[in-house]
């Protein structure tokens, strides 16, 4: 018997829409299931698919528009599929690793399989028309991660929107009015992310419609230890929009396994969000996991018998089935028919897929094996390379890894040897060696034309006329040129909007470019740079500041995750040129001074950052990145702003090149090398060295990361053969990092007549007041003392030992 209710919606439903949804829902659960076997067998290393998620994925996408946005996390391959943003050679090749793009569009092998992409970006680094294409933000594994660049996402929406000077900029939006789709498990809403997340797209107004997929557990953990009622629909009640408010969200939620609730659902809500540019969020309960969370453990491990047997009466694909039958859009039998046939589908397509990912990997083998084969009839080695050739060629199912290490070995035998044919090996190895780099190490960085390391210098220029005025007045004459040159130039921050932030850099642009461009933001670091992240995706240039280098912290998860790791975790298919804005260095205490900068760019490789000693270097390198297509974070810092400097003619235009060190006191007896406030300390150190004759140079690495490309540090340690480095950073941190790349990377240490010394601040926090940040941080004192321990070590008859009786 049909009720009413339903009678109604079987008119609504065309039948052919209604098999093709139920096809490819049974063709995503096979690919599930195929795809747990093929781990289980050790074809694939890991597998965590989209079973049980499939219907509520397949109603999201039909309210899915070209232009608009995917955040999502490693359940949505049946979304995927249904956009036709993801093919199941694709789905296959991912699981597989096949490092390729063409093969995985998504990761080319970098990333394990369900982390699903669209690729936003030409071959050459730019940009596609993302209004021709379905969009997919790059998944991360850390769960929630996907929620800060969702709020970026959505705000650009209304940004095109709102803002009459980006109504141009056809190539990333029409109109705003796109939408920005996120989704989540239920158990990730316990991350602060989440709440932070949520919390910023409703007062910001972003055009995101946020799903979650609740299956009532994290892995084995059930919602009673994950959330507080259990239950995520009473608890962003609070975020529900009031009638006749403009404030809040709608908030749905309905069943995951009811096929036409679900499809009404994501309408409504859909064109609500298009038309009323609020946020949405739809709750699906009542979803299940029949395969259990990965293939990394089985679910009856954790489940009771009870809810293993409703996992599997409410499994949204028999509901669906039992549906499509009840209400005779098929019969049973045309049911089993499509299964037979995608079944068969499925496994066809993987076979295919391991075929394309195999053979290449089997021909570089029998290519190498060939190789040695021909060296065994010369080699006095011969048995030892058969023994290697024969173990190679005895592996079923062989990775590249095991041809390379068999070169290898094959090498360090034949050392002592030489026969003609070992060039052949050599060169196999090589052109290997090349390609394997090529495939898992290429695109940390930009490689398109906009690639900040190739932005031309453009010095300052100075005249009789430029002013000498104070740092942070430098900083705003150059934010103002920016702003108005370049409107998808958006700046962003606590205190930034009104006040022009907390040392006025943005002093008064607020109200000159109004409060979209310029804005205040709450305290909330990890979405500042989650917003900016998003933003940045969808063509916008965000300038996102974080008030202090000590809250950077809060944001660093997402800034290594997300940010820094997107063009490589993609091989070049996506990119964010977000800046980072923050001050540090020398305040006062715990949280008001630091320096971890070992801590930062150990985690962020794959963005630039600079540490600019005045504000005319910082406009420079705010210039440079504003060029570039890539993520940077700039530290100012925070004594300079009070401090007066010339203002350059070029503000606007004058560019600091990255990774170029200047030498900021000639010298000949010592180079020490510094960044940042730790200029004007060694500056002051040399002024009083000098008085004692010892002439040190110093050298502003400014660039961290990238560092001091061209090894002119090396070239300074050439002539003074000796080399102290300082920071107020901890002692093995930026110090260390310093001292490898100039001794290691460079060969600087055999220039070195004197054992290289570092200059660090204490292990511990520094401490407050002006004696707690003395005894806590280099200063001049020590530099002096460094300096004239080294001295007095080569030449103890000038510089005698003055600090021991
Ligand atoms: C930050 C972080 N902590 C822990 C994990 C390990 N982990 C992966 S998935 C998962 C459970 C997520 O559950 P839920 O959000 O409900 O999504 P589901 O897998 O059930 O769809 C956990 C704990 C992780 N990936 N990231």
């Amino acid at each position: 018997m049909v009720d009413k209710k339903t009678e109604e919606l079987i008119e609504n439903f065309n039948r052919e829409e209604v098999i093709a949804d139920y096809r490819l829902a049974y063709q995503s659960r096979q690919a599930s299931l195929i795809g747990r076997r093929e781990v289980m067998s050790g074809k694939a290393k890991f597998g965590i698919f989209g079973d049980g998620k499939e219907l509520p994925q397949i109603a999201m996408a039909k309210a899915f528009r070209k232009g608009d946005f995917r955040s999502g996390y490693y359940r949505d391959q049946t979304f995927m599929l249904a956009v036709g943003a993801l093919t199941l050679s694709e789905f296959f090749a991912q699981l597989y690793a096949h490092a390729d793009v063409e093969a995985d569009p998504a990761s080319a092998g970098r990333s394990m399989n369900a982390h699903f992409s669209t690729r936003s970006l030409n071959s050459d680094g730019s940009w596609k028309n993302l209004t021709e294409t379905i969009n997919s933000s790059p998944d991360v594994s850390p769960t929630g991660s996907q929620m800060p660049r969702l709020v970026g996402l959505g705000y650009a929406s209304r940004l095109y929107r709102e803002l009459d000077d980006l109504k141009s900029y056809t190539q990333f939006s029409q109109g705003g009015m796109e939408i920005a789709f996120g989704t989540i498990g239920n158990a990730s809403t316990a991350e602060g992310m989440f709440w932070e997340a949520i919390n910023a797209i409703g007062v910001l107004k972003a055009q995101v419609l946020l799903s979650i997929w609740d299956d009532c557990f994290g892995i084995s953990v059930p919602s009673d230890h994950q959330l507080v009622k259990q239950n995520i629909s009473s608890l962003i009640e609070g975020f529900r929009v009031e009638p006749g408010s403009e404030n809040g969200f709608d908030i749905y939620t309905v069943l995951g396994w009811d096929y036409p609730a679900l499809v009404k659902t994501y309408q409504e809500a859909s064109e609500s969000v298009r038309q009323k540019h609020l946020p949405a969020i739809i709750h699906v309960h009542e979803l299940t996991q029949p395969q259990g969370h990965s293939t990394s453990g089985s679910h009856e491990r954790y489940k009771s018998e009870q809810r293993l047997a409703w996992e599997a009466e409410f499994d949204c694909l028999v509901k669906f089935r039992e549906w499509i039958i009840e209400s005779k859009f098929a019969a049973a039998f045309d049911l089993d028919q499509i299964e037979d046939e995608e079944r068969n589908q499925v496994e066809e397509t993987r076979k295919e897929a391991w075929e394309d990912y195999i053979s290449p990997i089997l021909a570089e083998r029998a290519n190498l094996a060939n190789i040695i084969a021909e060296l065994e009839e010369t080699s006095s080695h011969s048995e030892q390379l058969e023994k290697i050739r024969n173990k190679l060629l005895g592996l079923l199912t062989p990775f590249r890894r095991d041809s390379m290490s068999a070169a290898r070995q094959a090498l360090a035998i034949l050392r002592n040897e030489t026969l003609t044919s070992k060039d052949k090996l050599l060169e196999w190895k090589n052109l290997s060696e090349s390609s394997n780099e090529e495939r898992y190490s290429s695109h940390l960085y930009s490689q398109s034309s906009q690639s900040a390391l190739i932005i031309e210098e453009v010095k300052s220029i100075y005249s009789s006329e430029s002013p000498t005025i104070y740092g942070f007045e430098i900083l705003n004459t150059c934010f103002d040129a920016a702003l108005a040159r370049d409107p998808r130039i958006i700046a962003f921050g606590e205190d930034v909007g009104r006040l022009g932030d907390v040392n006025q850099g943005f002093r008064g642009l607020q109200d000159k470019y109004g409060e979209l461009r310029v804005s205040d933001t709450g305290i909330r670091e990890v979405t500042i740079v989650g917003q900016a992240i998003g933003m940045a995706m969808r063509g916008l240039r965000p300038i996102a500041e974080i008030q202090y280098l000590d809250y950077l912290l809060y944001a660093l998860q997402i800034m290594s995750d997300d940010l820094a790791s997107l063009q490589w975790r993609t091989k070049g298919g996506a990119k964010a040129p977000v800046i980072i804005r923050t001050r540090g260095h020398r305040l006062e205490g715990i949280w008001h001074s630091g320096s971890p900068m070992a801590g930062i760019i150990h985690l962020v490789r794959g963005m630039h950052v600079l540490v600019p000693r005045n504000m005319v270097q910082a406009s420079g390198f705010y210039n440079t990145l504003l060029l570039s297509d890539e993520p940077g974070l700039i530290i100012e810092v925070l004594n300079g702003y009070r401090l007066k400097e010339q203002l350059p003619d070029n503000i606007d235009e004058l560019t600091v090149p990255l990774g170029v060190p200047e030498v900021i006191r000639k010298g000949q007896d010592i180079t020490v090398v510094t960044y940042g406030a730790c200029c004007r300390i060694v500056l002051e150190a040399a002024e009083r060295l000098s008085q004692v004759g010892i002439d040190i140079e110093v050298i502003d690495v400014q660039s961290l990361l990238p560092f001091d490309i061209h090894y002119s540090i090396n070239g300074s340690l050439k002539k003074t053969n000796r080399i102290l480095f300082v920071d107020e950073d901890v002692p093995g941190g930026t110090t260390a990092y310093m001292l490898q790349e100039v001794l290691e990377k460079q060969d600087g240490y055999r220039w070195l007549d004197s054992s290289p010394r570092t200059l660090s601040g204490k292990p511990h926090r520094p401490a407050y007041g002006s004696d707690g940040d003395y005894w806590s941080k280099p200063n001049a004192d020590q530099v002096f003392e460094s300096v004239y321990e080294i001295m007095a070590e080569v030449d103890p008859v000038n510089y005698p030992n003055y600090l021991s009786s």
